[in-house]
């Protein structure tokens, strides 16, 4: 109703307009003058207020700084951060004196050169010094910017030092995961055949591999024992067999995979990343020690999303099937920004800044900046802990409720899923 009335305000509006302009018109008609004479006060009007316009214009410039500078993300709380900043705010400070100058001289001048019957406008046309000026003058800022750019990219981009502490985040909808790589300081082999909830990143270890097998030979004989033993109608047998059949096809798969890492670690002994997997660390929990570089891997389960720490100014996208990697040094801990943003609550934080689904806006996990000996102390706990599942996103099972007699083992893993893709 409102949009209605604000609708019908505006289209009268257009037409008091267009109204007073005929009455304008014919007011000029009857005093004898053509609508195209415009009279030297009009003109001077017109003067006066490209003048008053500057400094309402730059005023209002101002004001747009002063009152939403301080909505902007805060310091920056890594290295490369400081200078992403630094070369943003270079290139901020060149646009604002090209800003400056340019409508300076543009309001000025239409204010000054006003229309006078006794003057002729001075015409050039061409002038082999002022192109030269206008081509030169902006082609060497953009070259200052462009190296600049460059060479900060180039820093922000370039490997990791070898002894960077390593974490892995391991994104999914609609949740994300760490992984540190335990006391070998190596994160293992990852393998997607693996991923069930009890090894949600799928990590390839001789042991993790033995429980998955032998989780699926379970699965297996419950199968075949229901499809022996239990009375199923028609539709219900037809279900179970087929899962009973893509179960040993990707226990096949496991074996295989199995396979592939005995091969890895005969050919590359102690190096093989089959080795290192036991001891890493998987944790719904992300810390990071101040002032130490830090690379992090960044692996997506199911569709691309984007790992995203604004107050790092960090982002680098999630790629299923690939292993992206982004290195920072935070500078800041929590405590100490807790300080600078003074709010006791305030958080760093990890976000997903690609919409991949239904609950991305809630795909988040706080960022905890310690110095090193209180990383040390969470480290040493965190190794302690097992790997607790999150209560959400709970997979569905894949044998209805309704039927009491089908009800045990067989649960739909993301590995079945993705595998029978
Ligand atoms: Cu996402």
């Amino acid at each position: 109703m409102t949009k209605l009335l604000i609708l019908i305000v505006v289209v009268l509006g257009i037409l008091a307009v267009a109204q007073l302009a005929r009455v304008y018109e014919l007011t000029s008609k009857l005093r004898g003058k053509r609508e195209e004479d415009i009279s030297e006060g009009d003109n001077r009007f017109n003067a006066r207020m490209m003048w008053l316009f500057l400094p309402v214009y730059f005023g209002f410039f101002i004001w747009l700084v002063s009152a939403y500078g301080d909505k902007m993300l805060p310091v920056a709380a890594s290295e490369h951060g400081a200078a992403t900043d630094a070369l943003l705010n270079f290139n901020w400070w060149i646009l604002i004196i090209v800003f400056v100058l340019t409508n300076v001289l543009l309001f000025w001048f239409a204010g000054k050169y006003v229309y006078s019957k006794d003057r002729r406008a001075f015409w050039q046309p061409h002038n082999n010094k002022l192109e030269l000026l206008w081509t030169v003058v902006p082609a060497a800022v953009l070259a200052v910017i462009i190296i600049y750019g460059l060479n900060t990219w180039a820093d922000i981009t370039s490997p990791a030092s070898p002894d960077a502490v390593k974490v892995e985040l391991y994104a999914r909808q609609f949740d994300w995961t760490a992984r540190y790589p335990g006391e070998d300081g190596e994160l293992g082999a990852t393998d997607v055949r693996l991923i069930n909830g009890t090894n949600p990143l799928g990590i390839v270890t001789r042991e993790s591999i033995d429980t998955r097998l032998a989780e699926m030979d379970a699965e297996i004989a419950s199968g075949d024992s229901l499809l022996a033993h239990a009375v199923l109608s028609a539709t219900k047998h037809e279900e179970l067999t087929e899962q009973v059949a893509r179960l040993r096809r990707h226990k096949q798969r496991v074996i295989n995979l199995r396979t592939v890492m005995e091969h890895d670690i005969a050919e590359k002994g102690v190096a093989s990343p089959y080795l290192h997997g036991a001891d890493d660390v998987v944790i719904k929990e992300f810390h990071l020690p101040v002032h130490q570089e830090v690379k992090v891997m960044i692996r997506s389960q199911d569709v691309i999303h984007s790992a995203y720490i604004p107050h790092l100014r960090a982002q680098m996208n999630a790629v299923p099937g690939m292993t992206t990697t982004i290195k920072m040094t935070p500078t800041i801990t929590t405590d100490s920004m807790r300080m600078v943003m003074k709010n006791d609550a305030f958080d760093f934080i990890l976000l997903c800044n690609k919409i991949c689904g239904a609950s991305h806006y809630n795909m988040q996990m706080p960022l905890v900046v310690t110095d090193a000996a209180a990383h040390e102390a969470w480290y040493a706990e965190a190794m302690k802990k097992p790997f607790q599942a999150p209560p959400a996103a709970p997979e569905p099972p894949v044998v209805p409720a309704t039927d009491s007699t089908a009800t045990p083992v067989m649960t739909n893993t993301v590995a079945e899923a993705q595998a029978t893709h």
